[in-house]
């Protein structure tokens, strides 16, 4: 056998069981269909015993489910019709953005969900707003960059983005997204993905696996995976729907759904972690670990401009202290020197 397909072999022999090692846990990864959906799109839309629904100006054809068309004012989503129970998995979202309109004169961009609602529409990519779950948006419009850039102002170069920006976002039924922000105030984090009008194949992975949060892109044709974000202490329940959705407004673009394939990871525990899990109580609300500290850490800008002001509070502090102290001991020295005098 030649060298290169000793390597074919030993990756199919990979990828029939035992896959791969992270964090030195070994996975084992299945391909559920019934939370799948794929080529050819058997009965979506039209048959009651498919796993998946559409819903609003959603269609499905032979290539793709199109969520939105090119056209203003359009919203569309795919919702799966089965909950999942699975504690780890992996979603692989096959998609694809394009239109007619030029760098920045499209939008809105679409989401993937993971909540425990389902078929809602609202202002979130066409979701409902304050969800229960997890939303990972790829975002293709810059609305308050562009509402910032009106009024003559923008973001710090470290703060700035480039959109289309990916973001991800866990809501407990009561925190609002903010359109208007891209909903900055609430993300878990993100990064910048130039997903429109692409010849090639994009990809983007959502992994959810032992309460971590690991989003990849890939985008550049490569078949190569792009770390986008990774957050530990993410509590999402059981029992929650995965779907798509996408709107448009005054701009507009294609928002195609090519596969949604989600895999079952089997993850392996030691006999410590399984009894450590089986002891805590069940996730009912969704959260994340320390968001607060998290949030802290991204608007860096406001800190060191908090970090200025009590640099420049104490430095004065410290000056009118030098001062009164000064003038105390010349007062002494004075009043001395005149005991001398007389
Ligand atoms: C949802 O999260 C917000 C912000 O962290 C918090 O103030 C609120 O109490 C949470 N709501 C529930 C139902 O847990
Ligand atoms: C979402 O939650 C916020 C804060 O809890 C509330 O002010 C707002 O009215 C809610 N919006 C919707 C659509 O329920
Ligand atoms: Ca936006």
């Amino acid at each position: 056998m030649p060298f290169k397909s000793y390597w074919t072999f030993a990756f199919l022999i990979c990828n029939a069981a035992w896959c791969f090692a992270e964090d030195e846990h070994e996975m084992e990864e299945f391909l559920k269909r019934e939370y799948s959906l794929s080529k050819p799109y058997q009965g979506v839309g039209s048959a009651s015993s498919s796993h998946w629904e559409l819903m609003g100006d959603a269609m499905v054809t032979t290539d793709q489910v199109r969520l939105t068309p090119d056209k203003q004012s359009k919203q569309g989503a795919v919702w799966g019709r089965l909950p999942c129970h699975l504690t780890d998995w992996e979603m692989q979202v096959h998609f694809k953005i394009h239109g007619q309109g030029k760098k920045n004169l499209n939008g809105d961009g679409l989401a993937i969900w993971y909540t425990k609602e389902r078929m809602q529409k609202g202002p979130v990519f066409g979701n409902m707003d304050n969800f229960t779950g997890l939303g990972v948006f790829v975002d293709t419009y810059p609305n308050e960059e562009k509402h910032l850039e009106a009024q003559k102002k923008r973001y710090t170069p470290r703060t700035q983005r480039i959109f289309p920006f990916v973001l991800a976002m866990v809501g407990n039924g009561s925190i609002s997204y903010d359109h208007e922000r891209d909903g900055r105030p609430t993300e878990l984090g993100g990064c910048n993905a130039m997903v429109r009008n692409l010849k090639q194949d994009t990809f983007l992975f959502i992994r959810y696996v032992r309460r971590r949060l690991t989003v990849m892109i890939d985008i550049d044709g490569q078949h190569e995976w792009r770390d986008c974000l990774d957050i530990p202490g993410v509590r999402l329940p059981k029992g929650y729907y995965f779907g798509a959705s996408s709107v448009t407004g005054d701009l507009s673009d294609n928002h195609d759904i090519i596969s949604l394939k989600l895999y079952q990871l089997t993850v392996f525990r030691s006999q410590q972690e399984q009894e450590e899990e089986e002891e805590e109580e069940e996730i009912t609300i969704p959260s994340v670990d320390n968001f607060e500290f998290l949030k802290f850490g991204l608007v860096d800008d406001g800190m060191s401009g908090i970090a200025i002001f009590f640099a420049v509070l104490f430095s004065m502090l410290g000056l009118i202290f030098l001062i009164v102290i000064g003038l105390v001991v010349y007062s002494h020295w004075k009043e001395n020197r005149r005991k001398r005098f007389y």
